[in-house]
């Protein structure tokens, strides 16, 4: 087979394990890179201020980094590969499993998918530790998918692409079911980051428009003008709306007084 240049010859002259760890980190890092990307692009800074934030981020590049180097297929990278998931279970496993029971959370997409997908990346990366020493091609289950690991995988697979239609249809009949509150920006419950709370981060409205404001968290927050005076609102309970009308166009940030790293902005043009 020397001097094929198939693409297919080449994926299959490399262990599937190594495959299965490589898509289970890049498709992880896209899955957090699409949900922080809005903000990424509205402030960076604000993802520098929180810490939670910043350290997914700093997880979506190692996964990107693991994803590459495991298809190394050294026994380094096998011991990267592993570390790298299963602190990633380990950090952020209680916080994201509460966003599994409401599939109209935002986290949901991440939660359904990287807690099986990082335990897959897991169970290979062990594996292929195990058996550095005779090479993760002299064993079956990691060097075909036509295996019990491929089986594995399958079933995994499928979990997640079942888990994200399941959740995508159950959030819309959530959604569609809470009562009708007519507003602009929802401060949502379990936001992949704090910063993201306030949804959408970025409201525009023409000059003399009225912005309203709804809590759909389960504790109370505050819309409250970074320029001090400007406008805000009361503390917010469950459920309840705060309203302001924009006068003057101009750009205006805000956050949530008991939680700084929460922010907004409204561009009034
Ligand atoms: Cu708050």
């Amino acid at each position: 087979m020397e001097g094929s240049s198939g693409i297919w010859e080449r994926v299959r002259q490399k262990p599937f394990a190594l495959w299965v760890i490589f898509g289970g980190f890049v498709y992880l890092g896209l899955v957090i890179l699409s949900l922080a990307l809005p903000t990424l692009v509205a402030s960076p800074a604000s993802i520098l201020a929180d810490p939670i934030a910043a350290s997914i981020l700093v997880f979506m590049a190692l996964f990107f980094v693991s994803a590459y180097l495991g298809l190394k297929g050294k026994l380094w990278t096998s011991v990267l590969s592993a570390v790298v998931s299963i602190l990633f279970l380990v950090v952020f496993g209680s916080f994201l499993v509460p966003s599994l029971a409401n599939p109209a959370d935002a986290a949901f997409s991440l939660a359904i998918s990287a807690i099986p997908a990082l335990v897959l990346v897991a169970i290979f990366s062990i594996l292929s530790i195990i058996h550095a020493k005779s090479g993760p091609l002299q064993k079956r289950y990691l060097a075909t998918p036509n295996s019990a690991g491929g089986l594995l995988t399958i079933g995994i697979i499928g979990f997640v692409v079942g888990g994200l239609i399941v959740g995508a249809i159950g959030g819309s009949v959530i959604l569609r079911n809470i009562p009708a509150i007519r507003a602009d920006i929802t401060i949502v419950p379990n936001a992949p980051s704090m910063a993201m709370a306030f949804t959408p981060q970025n409201f525009t409205v023409s000059v003399g428009g009225t912005v309203t404001w709804v809590d759909k968290d389960t504790t109370g927050h505050t819309v409250t003008s970074n320029v001090t005076g400007l406008f805000g609102s009361p503390l917010l309970s469950v459920s309840e709306t705060w309203s302001h009308t924009f006068s003057q166009a101009g750009i205006y940030y805000y956050h949530c007084t008991p939680h700084p790293q929460m922010w907004g902005v409204i561009v009034v043009s």
